[in-house]
Order: C-alpha cells, then structure tokens, then sequence
C-alpha cells in the first residue's frame, strides 16, 4: 500500500480504445485524489478525459454498493435485505446446482461485458463457463459488426500506429466521434495539425463536438456509407487517384471492382446518402490528393444491420488509394489483433468441450422470453451471473429484456458497483471492488500498449473483486480445474509468459509494455491477414459466419462493397431514423451515476432538425414521444440543424429513470442479429415523433 500523497500508477479499464496510462494521488491507504494521464507514455500523452480525471466522486461515491442483498420485494422493487457473503454465494450456487440438475449446464448463462477491460477480471468467468459447460456468450454487442467488416478486406484485426497521424496530410475520422469517445485521437490529431498542418475531416450523421474542432465535417444519412465510400471511389478510379500498380501487387480482384463501381456515381449516392454530389467530390478530391490519409475507422458507422458491409466498403478506400504504403497513411479500426494474449488460463480453456451452445449477448431479450431459436432450441435459461455490464440499460430492443428480467422463474446474481437497473431486477445483488482496488492487465484497442493496473488503495470493506467471486462459487459448485488455484497476480505473470510478454516483475517494473508491430506489418506491406496476402473487395463473407446463428445471421450480403438496402428505412409510420450516439460524459451506462456528469448531461434529450420540429410544430425544450413497433419514450427536444432532414439523436446512454416515464432509449433499437456473425444495430431504427401533447 502506498504511503501518503504519493502517486500510484495504472490504466484506465474502461470499455473506451485509449485505454489510458494513469497517475493517480494517492491520499491515503483507502482515498485517491485527482487522477491524470501519463506523460511519459507516448500514446495518453499526459490527457485523459474529464470523467475519469474526477474519478474521485465514482470510486469514494455513496452510493457504491458494500454489502451482499437478498431481494425481498417483487423483482425490480428495489427492496433488498443485508445477507452475508457466505449466505449469498451458497444461495447462488444451489439455484444454479438445481437449474443444472432440471434442465442441464446450459440452462446456467454466465453474462458479462467490459465494463471493466481487464483481462484477469472481466474473463474469468469464461473459465467458470467452460469448466461447468454453461451456456457460452457470443460478443456481439459492440464489436460484431465492425470486426467483422474490417476483417473482411483486411483479414487482421490491427492497423497503422496511431502515432504515425504526425505524419499524415489528412486524417479522416469516420464515423467516430473521439471528442467524447476517446479523447487520445483528437491529442494526436491537433497535435499533427499543428506541427504538420494535417488536415482533420469527419464523416458523421450529426454535428458531433468533433465536428466542431474538425476542419470540415460531411454529413450524411446513417447506414449509407457504403454507398459513400462506393463513390468516393469511383471518384478515384475515375479522376486517376488509383494505385494501379499497388493494387495488382496487394488486392484481390482490382479490375472487376472497378467495373462493378463505374455505376456507383455521385448522383447515385447523392440520393442515399443525403449528400450533395459536390460534396461527394469535394471528399473525393481530399483523399485523392492526400495520399498520406489515416482513417480512423469508428464504431458508429457501424451499428446498423449493413454495419459489416458498410465498414469494409470504407476500408477499401486505403487501399484504392495505395494510402497503406505511407507512413502516416492506411487505417485503424482497432488493435485487438496485436497483442496475440494466450489466455488458456484464465479461461480454461482446457476444459472447453465441444458443442455447448453460445448464446448472443445482444439478443438477450430473446433469449431470456425464451424464443426458439435465440436458445437454439435447448433448454430455457434458469439461472445467471452478471458481471461488469448492465443489459437491462444497454441492450437493445429493452422492453423484452425487462420482460425476460421479470420472469419469476429466473434467478438473477448480479455483481457490481452501484445499485444499476440490472442490479435491481436481481435475487441476489453482490457489491463489486473497483479497478483500482484489484490487479489486473489491460490492451489498448487504439494503440498498442499492455499496461498493469496494480491494486492502490483498499476497497471498501465488503466489496470483492470478479475473481473472488467466481473462485467462491467455483469451490461451491464442485467446478474443478488448475486455474482455481491461482489468484489475480498469479494469472497475470502465467498469461504474460504465456504469450512471450514478459513476466509480472517486468510490467510492474515498466508499467506497460510496448507491442507495436513494425510499419511494414502494421501497415500489411508484408500482406494483408489472408493466405495469400492480399486485401478482399470481394470477402469471402460465409467464411467469416462461424456459428449459425439463426435466420438473421444468413442475409445474403453484396459480392462487392454496395449499398445493402437491409437498414430499418423509414415509412410512412414511422418517418425519421434514430441514431442513439453516445454522450460525452457517461460510458455506455457507467458514470450515469456520478453527479458532475448527470449534471453537464442535463437530461434526456432528443435533436430535431428545426424543419422537421417546424413542420411538427415542436419548439425547443417540448416533452415529445418516440415511438416504434418495439417501445415508446417520451424525452424533452432540443432543435439543431447540423443533421439531415428525417434524422433524430439522442446522446445516450441516460438511467432509465431519468426518461419521463421511466423507460429508456432502448426500448426503441432492436436486437436481430446484423449479418454476417451478428451485432446490434444501436444507430438504425425507424421512429414517429410525435410533438407535445396538448
Ligand atoms: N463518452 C463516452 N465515451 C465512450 C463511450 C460512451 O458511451 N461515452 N462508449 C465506449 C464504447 S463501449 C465504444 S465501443 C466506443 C465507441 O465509440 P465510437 O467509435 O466513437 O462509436 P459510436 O460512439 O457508436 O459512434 C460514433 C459516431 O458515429 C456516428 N454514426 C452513427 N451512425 C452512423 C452512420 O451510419 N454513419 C456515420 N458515418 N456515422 C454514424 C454517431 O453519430 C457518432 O457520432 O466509445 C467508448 N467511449
Ligand atoms: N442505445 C445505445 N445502447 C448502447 C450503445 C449505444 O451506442 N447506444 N453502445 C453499446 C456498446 S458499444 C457497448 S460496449 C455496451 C456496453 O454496455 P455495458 O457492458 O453494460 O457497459 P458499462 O455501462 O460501461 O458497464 C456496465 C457495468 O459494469 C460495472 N463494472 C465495472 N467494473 C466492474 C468490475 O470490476 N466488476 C463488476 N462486477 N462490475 C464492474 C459498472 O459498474 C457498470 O454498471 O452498451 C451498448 N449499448
Ligand atoms: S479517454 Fe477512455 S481510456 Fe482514457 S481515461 Fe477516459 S475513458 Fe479511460
Ligand atoms: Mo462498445
């Protein structure tokens, strides 16, 4: 334990790429002060966002929980009693011996997400998963979309060093909006515009504050960029932007994509996108004669049900251009890739066996309602564990996860921090340490760093940490396996030496360790990820498909990048489209909490362009409805115009108890499975808006 007012050192473990490098004060054995980037870690550089800077109000906040609860009340009441640890954990372990023993493991769903990042503690669980055979989660919430369609053309999940943005003419942020999302991007960005005088553009459906400090923003309709990005180039083999030479040495099939683009004109995306043909050409232009152009390729674009295809079509560009032979040059969606972790330990993966089911994390609605083919025709789902992730406030299609929470056949353990909406629907509610009360490993998804985050102070008294948790219910549950003789530390250095990445001692002696693979891997000037080293226009998709995963899994998708009309189009009913981006200070539903960010977030909020308000007769600040065949919510509007017409947003993502009648933005998205292996289209909904009622 550290003495007095001195510093500790350690790593943001939040679900946010920067995955920063952090000083904190050190106050005492248990209170930390003001938390800062790193400065001598060349990715953080010294910033982190202002959330986590006042770290200060969630860690020490009053509402944490610190005590085991039995719920009392009807599920969701919020009427829980103090239970002992004991107590609890034998508690969960009998319901979920007897759920086994009626229907078989897989009526147990261990479900987590990354609301911690650390590889230790948001993964254990995978190793009581497969050590008791319990029904698996396929991660699709977030990442579904995206890696696969990166993929596809790439066949690696990395990309250009983004340190290299020093050296780029252009960085094109795409469908991201880093201001808010990840602060690291916009460092490196306006630190090359003013040492090189790179010019920084994005492509967004809405007017983002990085739009704001950008030097030009393209707006257009969601879901449409792959018919952007078609034109851009087609613009670029039109105008002699191609690398003709590049092209025949690193792609697949350059000839018959350039055909197949000789029909995707400007005017043709003009009418999809929203966008003017100008514009269109104005962007062309910029990527064209920027041949050091970095895209930094965002989630959001992503989030719609042609999110794989969309994403892969503005991967191509990079390529068309032959940008990926320039330092500075290429892209980067994510460097997951990179760091090749073996985490056989922590997850025991010795003991995985064949042919247990996977369940998909977005659609648990679905499967909690207990529809056939979310549970692949198996057994219903008995019993859960829940740890770092709050489904009944993030995921999608919200009114049938309440319905699927609220089964009085369902016994719920959830795990965590605060008292959050999950938490509530729980029997048992366990109270969570927080990151920088527990050891853990942690990768930075935009950048390229491994970095230690050591226990600092002391947990409040009552409070364990995941792997405790999981270890107390493995003994209880008879779950036997190597990997329950370890603790944190242990994991750490096993996982560490496992992957030729240095031992405990060294990342405690370093901090972090530096896994940046050299330009001309980074950059596939070696080849790209597939067997013949060769980018795909034309993905081979069915081959990314891995699992079935029902009907919406097997959308037959475009042979070249296109514009895939499965996006939910608006109707008559139903005439603008939805896009729920995130807002600057929560993260997904963490720090919805603390009272800073509830108080600059103000309350829900849905921004009408002021035509359409006009039309509707809605002026600012009027309570108004969204509604759609899956839910209805009514927020108060705000009237803009740096959106298309037809196009609402609502920064997300609220409690949902700060919604007028209690009910949350996702009541509105919906959860089938985006094709090929699945993900949640958070920014691709049709909705009515109806104004204030009189
Ligand atoms: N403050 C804050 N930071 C966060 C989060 C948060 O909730 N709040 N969430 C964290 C997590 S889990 C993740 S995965 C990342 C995600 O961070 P990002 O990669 O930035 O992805 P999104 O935040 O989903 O959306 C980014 C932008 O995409 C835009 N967008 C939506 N649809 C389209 C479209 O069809 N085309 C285009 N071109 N743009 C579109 C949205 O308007 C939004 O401005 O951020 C992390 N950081
Ligand atoms: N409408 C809409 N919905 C979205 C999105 C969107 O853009 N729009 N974004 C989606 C995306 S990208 C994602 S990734 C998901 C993420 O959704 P979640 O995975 O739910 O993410 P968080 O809300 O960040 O974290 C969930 C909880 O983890 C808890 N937690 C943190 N650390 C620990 C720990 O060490 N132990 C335990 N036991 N608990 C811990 C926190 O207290 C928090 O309540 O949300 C999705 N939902
Ligand atoms: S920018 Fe992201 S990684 Fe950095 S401190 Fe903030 S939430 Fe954490
Ligand atoms: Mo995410």
């Amino acid at each position: 334990m550290a003495a007095p007012l001195d510093t500790g050192y350690s790593a943001c473990p939040h679900d946010c790429p920067s995955t920063c490098a952090l000083e904190v004060e050190l106050k005492d054995a248990r209170t930390i002060g003001r938390v800062r980037g790193a400065k001598d870690n060349d990715y953080t550089d010294g910033v982190i966002c202002a959330k986590v800077a006042r770290y200060a109000e969630r860690i020490h906040h009053p509402d944490r929980l610190t005590q085991p609860l039995r719920r009392i009340g009807p599920k969701g009441s919020g009427q829980f009693e103090p239970i002992g640890w004991d107590e609890a954990l034998d508690l969960v372990a009998e319901k979920f011996l007897a759920a086994e023993a009626e229907h078989g493991a897989e009526a147990v769903w261990p479900y987590y997400y990354a609301g911690t990042m650390g590889h230790v503690m948001r993964d254990r669980i995978i190793g009581l998963t497969h050590v008791k055979n319990y029904s698996r989660q396929h991660n699709t919430i977030c990442t579904g979309l995206s890696f696969a369609g990166y993929q596809a053309g790439n066949g690696a999940l990395r990309g250009a060093d983004p340190r290299s943005m020093a050296k780029s003419d252009l960085i094109v942020l795409w469908g991201t909006n880093p201001v808010s999302t990840q602060v690291n991007v916009m460092t490196h960005a306006v630190k090359a515009r003013k040492s090189n005088g790179t010019k920084i553009i994005v492509i967004d459906t809405y007017e983002t504050p990085t739009a704001k400090q950008a030097d030009e923003a393209f707006i257009l309709r969601p879901g449409t960029d792959g018919a952007l990005a078609c034109a851009v180039m087609h613009i670029l083999f039109r105008d002699g932007y191609a690398d003709r030479k590049y092209l025949a040495q690193y792609a697949d099939r350059p000839a018959d994509f350039e055909v197949h683009l000789a029909e995707k004109t400007p005017a043709w995306a003009s009418d999809i996108t929203g966008m003017c043909e100008a514009r269109i050409e104005e962007l062309a232009k910029l990527i064209g004669e920027n041949r050091k152009s970095y895209f930094r390729l965002g989630y959001g674009f992503a989030r719609s049900r042609n999110g794989a295809v969309n994403m892969h079509a503005v991967s191509c560009i990079p390529v068309v251009t032959g940008a990926w032979q320039h330092e500075g040059g290429g892209a980067l969606h994510s460097n997951s890739g990179i760091f090749s972790l073996d985490k056989s330990m922590i997850t025991a993966l010795s003991a995985r066996q064949d042919g247990v089911r996977s369940l998909d994390q977005s659609r648990i609605g679905a499967v909690l309602c207990g529809d056939a083919d979310a549970l692949f025709g198996g057994p219903p789902v008995k019993a859960m564990l829940i740890q770092n992730t709050n489904p009944m406030s993030v995921a999608p299609d919200q009114n049938r996860v309440r319905a699927g929470f609220e089964r009085e056949d369902l016994f719920v353990c959830v795990h965590e921090q605060f008292m959050t909406e999950t938490a509530r629907m729980a029997d048992i509610v366990l109270p969570a340490t927080m990151f920088l009360e527990h050891d853990d490993i942690y990768t930075g998804s935009g950048h390229q760093k491994l970095l230690l985050g050591p226990k600092l102070v002391a947990g409040p008294e009552g409070c364990r940490n995941n792997l405790e948790v999981i270890h107390a219910l493995g003994r209880r549950l008879g779950a036997d396996h190597e990997s329950f003789d370890f603790d944190a530390r242990g994991l750490i250095d096993v996982t560490l030496k496992a992957s030729g990445r240095g031992d405990l001692a060294i990342i405690e002696r370093d901090r972090w360790i530096e896994c940046q693979p050299p330009f001309e891997e980074a950059n596939f000037l070696n080849g790209f990820g597939h067997p013949d080293g060769k980018f795909r226009f034309a993905p081979d998709w069915a081959a990314l498909t891995g699992q079935d995963h029902g009907p919406g899994y097997k959308n037959t998708i475009p042979e070249f990048p296109d514009h895939w009309q499965v996006i939910e189009e608006a109707d008559l009913d139903h005439p603008f489209r939805l896009v729920t981006a995130p807002a600057r200070n929560f993260l997904n539903s963490s720090f919805n909490e603390t009272p800073t960010s509830m108080k600059n977030e103000v309350r829900p909020t849905v921004m009408i362009h002021e035509e359409d308000a006009g039309a509707a007769g809605i002026e600012e600040g009027d309570l108004v409805v969204l509604e759609n065949t899956r839910g209805r919510v009514r927020l108060h509007a705000k009237l803009v115009s740096g959106q298309k017409r037809g196009v609402v947003i609502v920064e997300s993502l609220f409690p949902n108890d700060a919604f007028v009648d209690g009910v949350g933005i996702n009541a509105l998205t919906g959860a089938d499975a985006g094709a090929p292996v699945g993900g949640a289209a958070f920014h691709d909904s049709r909705v009515m808006l109806t104004g204030p009622e009189i």
